[in-house]
Formats: C-alpha cells, structure tokens, sequence
C-alpha cells in the first residue's frame, strides 16, 4: 500500500487516537448550548442600544431584516444589562478551549479529497467553511474587543453583528445536519460502556469512523482525560474573567482588562471607561463659570449651572454601570435631577417623550446618546451630579452625567452639555 501519510490530505497523516466521534460529539454538545447562549444574549445586547430609536444609536444602519425582533428596552429589573452581558462576554471567553477542542477534533476533515464528492457534499463543506470561519471570527472580534478596547475604531459592532448572523445560518446547517449523529453516538457508546482507558476500545460505525485515525499513535492520555484537560481550561478562563462583574471579585479578573483592583478607593473608585484626560475634557470647560447644561424643548431652551441644577428637587437611585465589554460595577448611589423633571421644564409636564443627550466631548462614537421616552419616564433615570455622596470626579462626567436603570453603559453620556427632548436626530 503507499504510504502518503505526509500529506495531511491523506487519513492516515492524522495520528492522535484521541480523535473519534465520542470526543468530538461531547464538544460539539457543550458548544450547541453555549453558542446558542451567545447568540441570543448578543442580540439581547444589541437590542439594549435601541438602535432603532436614532441614527447616532444604530452602528449598523444596513441591517434591514436582521432588525426585525427589535424591541423597547426596559428599565426592569434594573441590572438587566449586567446580567446579560456579563453572561455573554463570561460565557464566551469560557467557551475558548472547547471551541479549540472542537475545531482540533475535526481539522482532518478540512483536507479531505476529493474537496467534494457531490453537490450536497460541496455545499455541506461551504456550510462548513462558513461555520469554522465565522466562529474563530466572532471570538476573535470579541475578545479583541474587549481586550485590546475597541481595536476597530467603529466598525467592531457591525463586524460582530453581521458575523454573528452568518455564523449562526452555519451553525444552525450544521447543528440540523450533525445533532442526530452526534446523539446516536454518545447514545450507543453509553450502552456499550464509556471509552475507556485506551481510547481504541470504543471502535465507531463505519458511518463515525471518518474522525478516528486509521494508524493511531499510542495512546498517551485517555480521551475523557483529555476532555478534563479542556474543561480545566475552561474553568481556569471562567475563574480569572467572571470577577469583573462583582465588586469584591475583580481581584480575581486577571485576564479582564477592567479587572484587578478597583481603581482608586472611596465614593468614586469604580471603574472607569475613558477618563476625562482622553475625551479632551479640561478643567476649563467644566468649571462654574464656563459650564452652562443646555434643555430644549417645545417651549424653548433653559440654561442651568451646576449650582442652579442642585436647587432643584435631587433624588437618589441605586444602579450599576455596565459595559458591553462585559465589566460592571455593583450598584453605586447616584444623585441627581430626574429625567423626567428636566423635561418638565421645558413643556413636557406629563408623558415626557425621547430625548437626544450630547456630551462636552467633540470626537468619539459616545459623546451622544438617544434614550427613549420609557426611559426617561423612569423615576430612577437621573442626570446625576453626585455619586455614593461626593460630587462626580471628572473621569466619571463632572459635572453631570446621565444614569439609566437596566441600559448598557454606553447610554450613560459623561459630561453633559446638552438635552434636547422630543428629537433624537
Ligand atoms: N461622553 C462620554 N460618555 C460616556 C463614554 C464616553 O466615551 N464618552 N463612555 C461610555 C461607556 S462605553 C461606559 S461603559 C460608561 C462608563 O462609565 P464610567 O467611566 O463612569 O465607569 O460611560 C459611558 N459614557
Ligand atoms: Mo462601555
């Protein structure tokens, strides 16, 4: 027989015997769930933006269809936000080793000849290149993303957002073509009894049997030993990123880029975005004197210092700041004139309507926000001047910074120079 076994193109170049159906329908089990998790808490992410609401909230404008389940972000519960995204960024950073795993169990099947033996067979390969190429797409966008803070100026939400739906018309081929097998095998090797030690003892259908190498290599770890070693890492992955979304755990968020300590003590030491030095926002602008918050509405436009804004009814709500990179704090006290009270003042007294905020900041893609009108109906919806008892420092929006319950962070607009009510642009 010739020996073309240097080619990876050949069955028998691929020698692991940890390769098999068990091993590789295991993996692809956990990853049916968990992506399916990704993706629903990735379009309850993009949803939470209201994008739908105003241009300067939507970074995909094209996507036609792809917006059909858009929906009003509530206000409850209030770490709505948290919840989901801490989830999707904790779930996909976790899911990094079996996504390996999976793809490693299978590469052979990317060299096989003939590229296809049909036209069912090239359009299952086309599914596939689809699906391998979208998910190492969506990982890496995302944790560049979060890792390396938006890496692609602007263009990371439409990056991930239409690679998401490309990669989930894959994977929903895929799941439909391959869940049947994938539970036949671990069905029938169940009633065989587990793999055992030596993974050779579970021989596959000749249908499986196209993953298993035809001149395994010895054995040097058992398969379920091996599948020890990728939730491990898993585990490791989970233990050192979930902690950026708990306060007394951020210690513990060695690979978050918003973990670690949290910066600074005191009433003001929770995390921080992008500090004021960054946005351009100078001590000069933001001062009692310079500084004037702008409200327009249809019975026309109130100036108010900051000192004028304090001698108007303050309240006090309890909310978290939560970032779509997956960080947040736990709920810090913050102080400030109710929304809905601003929009009073300038001819909305009952059903305050949506409301267009823009920052002091002249350049970046979050120097203004539309909320809509449930939002600033909120009582709890504050443009806050104080946080747990001290006025805001600069990095955290002095002199004024929007709060919304339940929204992503990106909505709560730092340094606020203007509210136009009724117009989201
Ligand atoms: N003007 C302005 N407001 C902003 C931002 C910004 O870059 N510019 N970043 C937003 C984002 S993405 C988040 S997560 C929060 C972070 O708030 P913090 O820095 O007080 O924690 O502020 C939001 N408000
Ligand atoms: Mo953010």
């Amino acid at each position: 027989m010739r020996d073309d076994s240097r080619l990876p193109t050949s069955p028998g170049f691929w020698r692991s015997p940890l390769r098999g159906p068990w091993f590789t329908s295991v993996l692809g089990l956990v990853l049916l769930v968990g992506i399916t998790l990704l993706f629903v808490t990735g379009l309850v992410s993009y949803a939470a933006y209201n994008p739908d609401l105003s241009p300067v909230n939507d970074k995909t404008p094209d996507k036609g269809i792809l917006g059909f389940y858009l929906f009003s972000w509530p206000t409850d519960p209030h770490w709505l936000y948290r919840l989901n995204q801490g989830v999707h960024v904790t779930l996909g950073v976790t899911l990094i080793p079996v996504l390996l795993a999976k793809l490693w169990s299978v590469v052979p099947k990317l060299f096989t000849l003939p590229p296809a033996r049909s036209l069912a067979h090239a359009l299952e390969r086309i599914s596939l290149l689809l699906l391998v190429g979208g998910a190492l797409f969506e990982f890496t966008t995302g944790v560049l993303n979060v890792q390396l803070d938006y890496v692609f100026p602007g263009s990371f939400y439409p990056l991930h957002f239409y690679g998401a739906w490309v990669f989930f018309a894959a994977f929903v081929a895929h799941a439909v073509l391959k869940v049947p097998a994938a539970v036949r095998n671990l069905r029938r090797l169940r009633e065989e009894g587990e793999p055992g030690p030596t993974p050779r003892s579970a021989p596959a259908p000749a249908s499986a049997q196209e993953l298993v190498s035809p001149r395994p290599d010895p054995a040097t770890v058992s398969r379920r030993g091996a599948l020890w070693f990728v939730g491990g890492g898993s585990l490791l992955l989970f233990a050192t990123t979930a902690g950026q979304s708990f306060d007394g755990l951020r210690r513990t968020a060695l690979l978050a880029p918003h973990g670690g300590a949290d910066p600074g003590s005191g009433p003001n030491g929770f995390q921080i975005n992008k500090t004021a030095a960054y946005a351009g926002i100078t001590a000069a602008r933001t001062d009692q004197d310079a500084w004037r918050l702008v409200v327009t509405g249809p019975t026309g436009t109130v100036r108010l210092s900051r000192s004028r804004l304090a001698e108007l009814p303050l309240h006090s709500s309890a909310l978290p700041i939560a970032c779509v990179e997956g960080w947040s704090t736990s709920d810090q006290w913050w102080r400030g004139v109710r929304l809905r009270d601003l929009a009073a003042l300038v001819g909305y007294e009952d059903d305050p309507p949506d409301v267009f905020v823009e920052s002091l900041q002249q350049r970046g893609a979050f120097r203004h926000a539309a909320l809509r009108a449930n939002q600033v109906a909120d009582p709890r919806s504050l443009l806050a001047l104080y946080v747990n008892g001290e006025p805001l420092t600069p990095d955290h929006g002095y002199p004024a910074r929007v709060i919304v319950p339940a929204a992503p962070g990106v909505l709560n607009t730092k340094w606020v120079a203007r509210m136009t009510f009724g117009e989201t642009r």
